[in-house]
């Protein structure tokens, strides 16, 4: 068979379903011949960014694939493997390459050179009857160790080769790294000791879909949680033990309890320094968890630490740290609780007048606890935007099923949540999947909302229109007074309806719950839905420093 064909029945037997991408790519039409779903973007970032979202929502389970051209594909395709390195999300990248005898020719683009710090597995195919080992290699990487995207480029002469009948190549396995029985002890050890233990649990509980194992640990404990922006919905946040999810804008209980904590214990978490996450206090006792040994002590010193799947290790110190306990809590849960829920009602309390203000142009914090409460959260799957929509949502949406929230930043590209609710909504196509974005993020992929139509992806987009770059508003003072640097603008609910989606453009406050409950009716009716809200320059946040 030809490797095109190869890469197809390969692809078949991974479980691909259905193959995001952009043409020219001889792949796409091999796929469409092996009955797996192509689906064409608008461009090649969104694709990545919908793939990223199917390995996300699935734990990796169902690993997302992409395919694009040589040269302007691979090229224009970057931002979304970088994005998805940065948030170490397992996708599986397939470019064409040059022809071999001028791959390495300047100014060709060579994606196995130029990818090779983006990735955690690059390859170039360089003869036909590889492919079959090229993506063994790529998938045994993709679904194993710490996620993160893997590439394999197949140079254009390379296609039409010959891959020797029968195809040998069956489905990867799947392996889950077991802790060190010693560091779980020193670990479960420093835990029972702790008097104000807080549990941070990243994106690693998400892949090893150890909530439940995190909550038993957090229950047995009585420790409060709080989560990264990538591990938010992990825990319950209506969870008397939870105090909300990190980010740059968080609950006021997340701050205080670290801050007021002697033990803080990272589960499946990096602890990467990012304005997108909150910084460690100092001065506390780390005990840091993760699946790859390249994040320990990188940006935060941690003492103890402890290597392996979330879920392994999580059930590894529920055994001793039940066996230090006697299999019972000590009964502090009351009075840890109690400051929880104190503190969140007066937190709450100052917000509540922007969260339900009535002006005009709308207040986004009025938009967002709208939506909030208007959806069937459980069976809702939102994400945010880069810029002011993400913080002004994060902190306020309480997400109470696993999976339910897509939180990312690690690096923030505007227009990233679209693909990623789009994604969401092909992963799982009974929820309801929402992107909140501002006026500036669908300047960057706001084109493949007629991806979403012509794909039949019924998402509800819901916009934050302030006619502005509010959030550089104050470092672009200058350039906003004399030439008006932050301005943007644009009529988004008729592009919506230009497309054939369905658009509304909402600018009364007593509009917005009743718009949100047509929009999701006309997603139930297979239609794509963007509400623009007209909101006004808003840039408080609830930042605590
Ligand atoms: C690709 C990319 N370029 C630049 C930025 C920097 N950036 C972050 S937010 C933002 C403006 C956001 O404006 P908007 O989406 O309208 O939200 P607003 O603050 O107005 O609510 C910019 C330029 C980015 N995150 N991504
Ligand atoms: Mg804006």
């Amino acid at each position: 068979m030809k490797a095109v064909a190869a890469v197809a029945e390969i692809l078949k037997r991974e479980g691909t379903t259905f193959l995001i991408g952009y043409p020219v790519n001889p792949i796409i039409e091999a796929a469409a011949q092996a009955d797996i779903r192509t689906i064409i973007v608008r461009q090649e970032r969104t694709g990545l960014h919908m793939a990223d979202a199917v390995s996300r929502i699935t734990s990796g389970q169902k690993i997302g694939v992409f395919t694009m051209q040589h040269g302007p594909g691979s090229e224009n395709a970057f931002g979304g493997v970088a994005q998805a390195y940065g948030d170490s999300v397992p996708i599986v990248v397939l470019p064409g390459g040059y022809p071999r005898r001028i791959t390495n020719i300047p100014p060709n683009f060579n994606s196995f050179i130029n990818y090779r710090n983006v990735t955690k597995w690059c390859e170039q195919v360089v003869v036909g009857d590889a492919v079959p080992d090229a993506m063994r290699r790529a998938f045994t990487q993709v679904k194993n160790g710490r996620p993160r995207p893997v590439l394999v480029e197949i140079p254009v002469d390379v296609y039409q080769e010959e891959v020797p009948e029968p195809l040998s190549y069956k489905m990867t396995p799947r392996t889950r790294v077991a802790p060190d029985p010693d560091a779980v002890t020193e670990a479960a050890r420093i835990l029972v000791e702790a008097e104000r233990p807080v549990i941070y649990a990243g994106q690693g509980v998400h892949y090893a879909r150890a909530w439940q194992q995190l909550r038993e640990l957090a229950e047995l404990l009585e420790a409060p949680v709080t989560t990264s922006l990538e591990g938010k919905s992990a825990f319950p946040e209506t969870h008397p033990l939870s105090l909300g999810s990190g980010g740059r804008s968080i609950p006021k209980t997340v701050y205080e309890f670290l801050k007021n904590s002697d033990v803080i214990f990272g589960i499946g978490c990096s602890f990467s320094t990012t304005n997108y996450g909150v910084t460690m206090p100092k001065g506390k006792i780390i005990v840091h968890s993760t699946v790859d040994s390249a994040d320990l002590n990188k940006d935060v010193v941690a003492e103890h630490a402890v290597i392996g799947d979330a879920g392994l290790v999580l059930e590894a110190l529920l055994a001793e740290v039940r066996d230090r306990l006697k299999g019972k809590p000590r009964g502090r849960k009351a009075e840890v609780t109690r400051q929880i829920a104190t503190m969140k009602a007066e937190w709450l309390a100052q917000w509540m007048p922007k969260l339900t203000a009535k002006d005009k142009p709308l207040s986004p914090y009025r938009v967002i606890w709208d939506l909030l409460h208007t959806v069937d959260v459980a069976n809702t799957i939102i994400t945010h935007d880069a810029g002011s929509p993400r913080d002004q949502l994060s902190p306020f949406w309480e997400s109470t099923e696993p999976l339910t929230y897509i939180g990312w930043g690690k690096t923030t590209q505007l227009g990233y949540g679209l693909g990623l609710a789009m994604g969401a909504k092909l992963a799982k196509p009974d929820a309801l999947c929402i992107n909140v974005w501002g006026d500036a993020a669908i300047g960057f992929t706001g084109m493949d909302f007629e991806t979403a139509v012509r794909e039949r992806i019924p998402i509800l987009s819901i916009l934050l229109n302030n006619f502005s770059m509010a959030i550089e508003l104050p470092i672009m003072k200058t350039a906003t007074e004399k030439y008006r640097s932050t301005d943007i603008s644009g009529h988004y609910a008729d592009m919506a309806k230009a497309f054939g989606g369905y658009g509304e453009r909402i600018t009364e406050p007593g509009d917005i719950i009743p718009a949100i409950k047509r929009g999701i009716a006309k997603t139930r009716e297979g239609i794509p839905v963007l509400l623009e809200f007209i909101t006004e320059k808003e840039i408080n946040f609830s930042i605590f420093k």
